[in-house]
């Protein structure tokens, strides 16, 4: 196979860049051999062409062996793809979206615990610290602290956050727990956001906002400058937490089910934590193979997803929250919850200690979300991907209001273009404040290039008409990209032209990750597919 390489950007040139990047790193740590390069290719790939596929991959270790490498890669015009650890599966791995883009995979080799701080709790971090490895530095040190983590907790801490992942404590939203970064500009200028600005300040992961305008937003799913380093703030580990599992039979429970918790969550309690709601299909695939219910091809008849519940003891609906405080609070909200939730006709519900984990496969999930919930890293739902042989999947994430006729319709939506497209349709509401990311997993055969260009092509649809209804999503695969910055069309693409005018005006060049998020800047817009 012949080199893939970025675009204006001759064999010759892209070599004698490669060489400079070995003067600066060493030569083991830049990699270009096609079987080297295998790792940082789209893990689930959406096609049979060439797209998505890196060019190299470097690993600096250094914020100034990046800024070394950004001058470069402006001389030979060579674009550099920021990653941390990678394992955004669903969204495209740790490819890039311009292929023969250079893969700057900074959590291989930058990955220090810079600081825990116990008093004001909260870490600073390199992007390579995964949530395993943070939770074992506090565990090591002893301190009452927490991490929130998230569905897998096996990625970066900083990616997460840099892509707006969210988590399921208190701390949920992993961006807004954000306290101060340090980036290298698409120039190699190097910066510190806010307080981090004061040379020497005390307080630079205290107060995330500084003065003047504040840029952090800027370098979340962008491509205006690569993160090196990046303060979280954690959670003080409560007295007492109990989870919950409540179950609801019907499909069309999702509307009253969304009304009752509204109120509880918006005020921070008795919900006080980022709460799910997942369907029958998430939690079955979480611990059974599709053949079990079904063998046939086409969609899951009625029968067998209500054999699903019944053999797993779950409802089509499966509520999952915790509470968090001294017993006597986490009794009252629990029962407060219990009491609300059980209004909705034939609803269950269960603590871990009613459904212990022994012999009871659907209690699986629940004792999973109770670890998740209380901040220990897990990586169970990593066996979702066994519903099928060879199993990959691709996210459909759009947004929706809390609300139970918005929720409704969204879910009708997708169900409906899911049995016309042949395809399970697993899904999870994650409950924010005032907004649920509405996770629409859809686990398919890689081995069977059919059902992934279907699969494809549903999302394609499934964007456009939730775009036409006002949805949009929080975050999409690479492929998707492009359409999705399409459908945030206010005044004729405003947003899009101004994330254009910035990029521009930081990097002229257009070196940092072309097309990331839909903006390619002006050298190369239209020149990448
Ligand atoms: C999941 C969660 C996400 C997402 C994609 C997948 C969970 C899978 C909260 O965001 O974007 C089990």
């Amino acid at each position: 196979m012949s080199r893939i390489l970025p675009p204006d950007v001759t064999e010759s040139e892209f070599n004698t860049a490669l060489d400079k990047f070995r003067a600066v790193l060493g030569a083991e740590h830049v990699l270009a051999t096609e079987e080297e390069l295998a790792p940082y290719r789209d893990p689930f790939p959406t096609n049979n062409d060439e797209r998505f596929i890196p060019g190299a991959v470097v690993f600096p270790s250094t914020p100034e062996e990046i800024q070394e490498l950004v001058r470069i890669a402006n001389e030979y015009k060579i674009p550099l793809s920021p990653v941390s650890t990678g394992k955004n599966l669903g969204y495209g791995g740790a490819a890039p979206r311009l292929s023969g883009a250079v893969v700057v995979a900074t959590g291989r080799r930058m990955n220090k615990i810079i600081e825990v701080n116990e008093k004001y709790a909260y870490a600073l971090i390199e992007p390579g610290v995964t949530y395993f490895d943070l939770y074992n530095h506090i565990q090591e040190k002893g301190y009452k602290l927490w991490v929130d983590v998230p569905d897998l907790g096996w990625g970066s801490v900083v990616g997460n956050a840099l892509d707006r992942g969210v988590g399921y404590t208190p701390y949920g939203d992993h961006i807004m727990w954000q306290t101060g970064l340090e980036v290298v500009l698409p120039d190699g200028d190097l910066l510190r956001t806010g307080m981090g600005a004061i040379e020497g300040s005390d307080t630079w992961q205290l107060f995330p906002y500084g003065f003047g305008p504040y840029p952090d937003g800027l370098f979340t799913q962008s491509n205006y400058g690569i993160v090196t380093k990046m303060g979280i703030a954690l959670m003080p580990e409560p007295p007492g937490a109990e989870s919950f599992l409540i179950t609801f039979e019907n499909e069309e429970d999702l509307k009253y089910v969304i009304d009752i918790m509204l109120p509880l969550r918006i005020g921070m309690a008795p919900l006080q934590n980022v709460p799910v709601l997942r369907n029958i299909f998430m939690d079955a695939a979480s611990v059974s193979q599709r053949t079990e219910w079904f063998d046939g091809e086409g969609p899951m008849p009625k029968e067998a997803i209500k054999k699903m519940q019944k053999d797993l003891n779950l409802g089509y609906w499966n509520f999952y929250g915790t509470v968090y405080g001294p017993p006597p609070q986490t009794d009252m909200f629990l029962g407060m919850i219990r009491d609300a939730f059980l209004q909705v006709p034939g609803s269950r519900f269960f603590t871990t200690t009613d459904r212990p984990e022994k012999g009871d496969r659907g209690a699986h999930v629940l004792h999973d979300r109770h670890k998740i919930n209380r901040g220990i890293p897990s990586i169970e739902e990593r066996h979702l991907l066994e519903w099928v042989p060879n199993g990959g999947h691709i996210c459909f994430s759009p947004v929706s209001a809390p609300d139970g006729a918005d929720a409704m319709k969204q879910f009708t939506m997708v169900r409906d273009r899911s049995i016309e497209y042949n395809q399970d349709y697993a899904a999870q509401f994650i409950v924010g404040l005032r907004e649920m990311h509405h996770i629409c997993l859809f686990v398919y055969d890689t081995a069977r290039p059919e059902t992934r260009d279907q699969l494809l092509a549903m999302t394609e649809v499934l964007i456009d008409e939730a775009a036409a209804e006002g949805y949009g999503e929080y975050r999409t695969h690479l492929a998707l990209m492009d359409q999705v910055a399409g459908t945030f069309n206010y005044n004729d693409g405003a947003l899009l032209r101004f994330q254009e005018r910035i990029k521009d005006a930081l990097d002229p060049n257009g070196i940092i990750a072309p097309g990331k998020s839909g903006i390619w800047g002006k050298r190369l817009k239209g020149r990448g597919f």
